[in-house]
């Protein structure tokens, strides 16, 4: 299982694009998981800060994965209606740059509430991130709180809109985390690579022959 450590807190649009390492973006509606998810992903129960409050992540928070050394960027979520319009359109404006200028942005991953019919603002990030060619990984989130059939129905309907099949999750069951770590290592580009096996070492021990020979010539030649 893959570890997980808070690196860096940052703020700024700046910020976000120094970070040279490949990173894997977290977004989705306020409420939704992310930071839950993170802790499930992590087997660690306070990670990243979960709270019934909507809202209660405000700064994005890279947290890095070994032995694959890329980020998971937990974002804060959008939709946020108690935030004011400004700080609102100001998070709207940093998301857009981060999502359209960032080079090692890998990909974005998507949670949706499992218990909601599509929403119109995941559809449009959903439509923006491609927009922009970034590939799209869905995570339905709260699977603990509906039924086989509804999880299922969630999945098709959403793997209809984005083309690609959600991961089914649930934080509070640990449902889905091995599925999960795969899916974002594939995502984030840095799955190690396994170099075929190669046959039984017949060079060395050619080389240990040629050597053994000389030395046994130069010997009889003393
Ligand atoms: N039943 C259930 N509840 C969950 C699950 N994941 C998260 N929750 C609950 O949902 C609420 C919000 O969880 P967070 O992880 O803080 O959500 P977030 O998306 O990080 O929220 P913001 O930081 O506000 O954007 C908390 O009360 C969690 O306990 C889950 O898998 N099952
Ligand atoms: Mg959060």
């Amino acid at each position: 299982m893959p570890t997980l450590t808070l690196e860096s807190t940052v703020y700024t649009l700046q910020q976000l694009l120094d970070v040279p390492e490949a990173q894997v973006a977290l977004a989705g509606r306020s409420n939704v998981g992310k930071s839950s998810l993170i802790n499930a992903l992590a087997v660690r129960k306070k990670l990243a800060k979960v709270s019934a409050t909507p809202g209660k992540t405000r700064s994005i928070n890279f947290y890095r994965v070994q032995p694959h050394n890329f980020f998971l960027v937990d974002l804060p979520g959008y939709g946020y209606a108690r935030a004011s319009h400004s700080e609102r359109r100001s998070w709207a404006t940093l998301l857009e740059k981060y999502l359209s200028t960032c080079k090692n942005l890998r990909a974005l991953a998507l949670l949706l509430d499992s218990r909601l019919p599509p929403q119109k603002l995941d559809l449009d990030l959903a439509g923006f991130a491609r927009s922009c060619g970034l590939p799209l990984l869905p995570i339905l989130t709260k699977a603990d709180k509906c039924n086989q059939r509804e999880r299922a129905a969630r999945q098709a309907e959403w793997g209809e809109i984005v083309g690609v099949k959600p991961v089914i999750t649930s934080s509070s069951k640990r449902m889905g985390m091995d599925a999960l770590w795969q899916r974002l290592i594939e995502a984030s580009g840095c799955a190690p690579v396994i170099l075929e096996e190669e046959p039984a070492q017949p060079v060395t021990a050619s080389l240990a022959e040629a050597l053994a020979r000389t030395t046994a010539g130069t010997e009889e030649k003393a």
